[in-house]
């Protein structure tokens, strides 16, 4: 029998989360990318503690995820919206503060650039709190000068 499958490709999720047990939600959701379809977890950084950037409220949980994956990528951004959905994520505002945030960072070489999803992610390079745990499971995938542009973002790594 012939099975049609997609290559699969290597993804980067950065995982966020800044209300309730903000340590545990990361964790959990990191776990949670091991079991979405067509999907491997290769490879999760360790956590890191920051303030808000450009936003309010108590201080962020973030780490980076490595998935190989055969959903594309609107189908990825689906489940990562599905996964946010379940651990009670909200939208009152802009930059609100939330349970759990999953962004796409990369899709293999992948760009795109539609309303729904902009590869790579926009903003990743201007942040401390995206580019310090991508740095420590991909390291390759981020410059020494992109690290040196946020060196002075206030950021800590997490025990454990
Ligand atoms: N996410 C934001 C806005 N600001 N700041 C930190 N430290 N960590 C985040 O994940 C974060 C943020 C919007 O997604
Ligand atoms: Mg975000
Ligand atoms: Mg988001």
């Amino acid at each position: 029998m012939i099975v049609w499958q997609r290559d699969a490709v290597s993804a980067f999720i950065a995982l966020g989360a800044n209300l309730g047990d903000a340590a545990a939600m990361v964790r959990r959701a990191i776990d949670g990318l091991a079991q979405l379809p067509q999907t491997q977890l290769l490879a999760w950084s360790p956590l890191y503690a920051s303030a808000p950037v450009d936003a309010q409220g108590p201080d962020y949980v973030n780490a980076v995820a490595q998935v190989r994956t055969g959903l594309t990528a609107p189908e990825l951004l689906q489940h990562l919206g599905q996964a946010e959905l379940q651990a009670g994520r909200t939208r009152p505002y802009h930059h609100a503060p939330r349970t759990l945030d999953l962004d796409l960072l990369l899709y293999g070489d992948g760009r795109i650039d539609s309303p729904a999803l902009t590869l790579p992610h926009p903003r990743m390079a201007q942040r401390a709190f995206v580019l310090l745990p991508l740095a420590d499971i991909a390291p390759q995938r981020v410059s020494p000068e992109a690290l040196r542009a946020v060196a002075g973002q206030a950021i800590r790594r997490l025990p454990g």
